[in-house]
C-alpha cells in the first residue's frame, strides 16, 4: 500500500514558495524554518523537500542522501542555536508528531526543534 500525500498541505505550499516562511537553513533536500506559533524561544521546523507524510514514511522510503542531509541539518541547527549539551549548551528537544494519536496538524513530515528555555517533562498527563 502506498502512502497518500496531500499536495495542498501548508508545508507543500511553503516548499512551492506560495506561502512565506522564515528560513533558518536550506539545503538540496531539506528546509528549516521558524514555527509560526513558537512554543519556546527557539522553535524550528525541519522538513524534507520530498513528499513524505510522517516519520515512518521518510525513514522507510527516503533516499540515503535525503536522510543524511536531513539529519545533518538538525545537527547544524543545534550548533547554530548553541544548544549542544556536549559543548556546554543548555540542550533542546526534538519532537515529531505523527497521525491522529500523535496529533499531527500538518501532514508533511517535520521535526520540531525546541530550545531556549527549560522544557519540562516530555509529556503532560493525559
Ligand atoms: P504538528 O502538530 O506537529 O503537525 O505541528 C505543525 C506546526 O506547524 C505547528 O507548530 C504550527 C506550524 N505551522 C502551521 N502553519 C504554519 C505556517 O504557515 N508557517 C509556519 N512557519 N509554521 C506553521
Amino acid at each position: 500500500m502506498a502512502y497518500a500525500y496531500d499536495d495542498q498541505n501548508i508545508f507543500a505550499k511553503i516548499l512551492r514558495g506560495e506561502i512565506p516562511n522564515t528560513t533558518v537553513l536550506e539545503t538540496d533536500h531539506t528546509l528549516a524554518f521558524r514555527d509560526i506559533h513558537p512554543q519556546a524561544p527557539d522553535h524550528i521546523l525541519v522538513i524534507p523537500k520530498g513528499r513524505y507524510v510522517s516519520h515512518d514514511h521518510f525513514a522507510l522510503e527516503a533516499t540515503e542522501a535525503e536522510v543524511l542531509d536531513f539529519m545533518r541539518v538538525t545537527g547544524r541547527i543545534c550548533a547554530e542555536l548553541g544548544v549542544q549539551p556536549g559543548l556546554g549548551g543548555q540542550g533542546f528537544r526534538i519532537i515529531s508528531n505523527a497521525g491522529v494519536h500523535g496529533v499531527q496538524e500538518v501532514p508533511h513530515y517535520h521535526l520540531h526543534i525546541l530550545a531556549g528555555r527549560p522544557l519540562g517533562r516530555m509529556l503532560a498527563p493525559a
